[in-house]
């Protein structure tokens, strides 16, 4: 179902107690400020997914995800994390595809439409990434590059499995680099990914489809943009790592 969604992804940072601390303050502050019906989640390190899933049960606005797994279901993998160890210690969600996994980690489509797979299965809902890099976005051909990373990713899904993923449109070149897509040019992309799910499946499906935003989206940004359209929320970087920001990006829909 379409909902607004507010996801924070720490990425790699905070240890075990601050991380603790940081999702105990976010667990309070949503308590007391959100009166919407928004849907908060924040995808922490492995090392936080209990401790916070257990305090994400208190308050009906939270949950947390991972921010990835792996592709099989157990086995010699060392190092790996597999999506129902993911799931057994309380989470809901895993971020696939984010464009730091892609380059510095090699994740194609096609590895990450069955880390999809992996993660239905075992009902996680997948924050699926989808995004062009600056010479992508310059060369014009940004569209396609998209459509591809839907195609390869996550159009194989039946319809009903498809319903469970939420999309992140986060351009690689506004990712750690403090630029911001304007929300003219995040909400043109954003009605591309629309019409391209809604081609694919059908208009119910992309009407029903959350499509967050993601790359340098801070408090100052976040009313405008989550104003467009088709935005129907962000995924938030450095601006999750401190609550009263976060929440500030949470309550633009109070
Ligand atoms: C950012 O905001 O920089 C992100 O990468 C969010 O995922």
């Amino acid at each position: 179902m379409r909902k607004k969604i507010v996801a924070g992804n720490w990425k790699m940072n905070l240890d075990y107690q601050d991380g603790v601390s940081l999702f105990s303050e976010v667990v309070n502050m949503a308590k007391d400020e959100i009166v919407g019906d928004q849907q908060v989640v924040v995808c922490s390190p492995f090392i936080h997914l209990h401790s916070i899933a257990q305090l994400a049960k208190t308050a009906s606005h939270v949950a947390v995800g991972a921010q990835n797994i792996h592709q099989a279901e157990s086995g010699a993998y060392t190092g790996e994390i597999s999506a129902s160890q993911v799931k057994s210690v309380g989470a809901d969600y895993v971020i696939l595809g984010h464009s730091e996994r892609r380059a510095y980690f090699g994740e194609t489509n096609a590895l990450l439409s069955e880390k999809v797979d992996a993660a239905l299965k075992h009902g996680l809902l997948p924050i699926f990434c989808i995004g062009e890099t600056k010479e992508e976005r310059e060369s014009g051909k940004f569209f396609d590059i998209i459509k591809t990373q839907l195609t390869e990713g996550v159009f194989h899904l039946s319809k009903e499995e498809f319903a469970k993923v939420v999309l992140a449109y986060e351009p690689v070149w506004a990712i750690g680099t403090g630029l911001t897509a304007s929300p003219e040019q995040a909400q043109e992309v954003h009605a591309f990914i629309r019409a391209t799910v809604a081609a694919h499946y059908d208009q119910s499906v992309a009407d029903e489809t959350s499509i967050l935003y993601g790359g340098s989206c801070n408090p100052k940004n976040a009313g405008e943009l989550f104003a467009q359209a088709d935005i129907d929320g962000g995924l938030i970087g450095g601006a999750s790592l401190k609550s009263r920001d976060f929440l500030d990006i949470v309550k633009v829909f109070n």
